[in-house]
């Protein structure tokens, strides 16, 4: 059972956890976003952007950032007493494709964080939710300086089904996020309901 109650009876209340994980392009605050939520010390595997990487990480557009996620970044919040969600970052870059099938085996839903400065970089993430039909919901991280963009534009830009969420938020605002997240529940619950719909008929 994901979405109820675990029929135990009687407090405590035993959370349902689920699994959420934050993708995107390199650099679109995937790592910012896990830290401003996390009831834990989010677990980071961070490395310096360093002159071996150079020819690889394309850090134009993202002069000030120094470290990278190579591995996943962890984190975990309490929605309700009894819904936990355990987010798992993504690393941004191309050569860290072979570890998202690992991260996405059971998934409930994801979050594809878009920097609008660099809408591109997000487009193999919605293509890999896409071809698994794993729900997501489009989260543009406003970051300061970048021109604002009506979401209508960033699902033309992305070619999103209407049924997809596209939220703006701000990856260093616990509130924001939490927004973000819900709206991925929510989501991942619809699209659940939906599939149940059409299996039963
Ligand atoms: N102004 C602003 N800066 C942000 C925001 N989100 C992230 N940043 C900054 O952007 C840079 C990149 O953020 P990260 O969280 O490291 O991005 P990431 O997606 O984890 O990057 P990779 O792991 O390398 O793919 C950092 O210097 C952040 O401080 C935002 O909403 N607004
Ligand atoms: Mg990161």
């Amino acid at each position: 059972m994901i979405f109820g109650r675990t029929e135990r009876g009687g407090p405590p209340v035993e959370p349902v956890t689920l699994k959420i994980l934050v993708a995107g392009g390199f650099g679109a605050g995937k790592t910012t976003l896990v830290g401003a939520v996390s009831e834990i010390k989010p677990l980071r595997t961070e490395e310096l952007l360093t002159e071996a990487g150079r020819p690889v990480d394309d850090t134009s557009g993202v002069e000030g950032k120094h470290t990278t996620t190579v591995a996943m970044d962890f984190g975990r919040i309490t929605l309700r007493e009894d819904l936990v969600l355990y987010l798992f970052g993504t690393p941004g870059q191309d050569r860290f494709w072979f570890l998202w099938d690992e991260l996405a085996t059971g998934a409930l839903g994801a979050v594809v964080l878009a920097d609008t400065r660099r809408l591109e970089d997000c487009f193999a993430a919605v293509d890999y939710f896409e071809r698994r039909a794993i729900p997501f919901v489009v989260g543009v991280n406003c970051f300061d300086g970048a021109a604002r963009h009506p979401v209508e534009d960033v699902r033309r830009a992305l070619d999103l089904d209407s049924a997809v969420p596209v939220v703006l938020c701000d990856a260093r605002a616990r509130d924001s996020v939490k927004d973000v997240l819900i709206e991925v529940v929510r989501h991942a619950m619809a699209h659940a309901a939906e599939r149940r719909h059409t299996v039963t008929g």
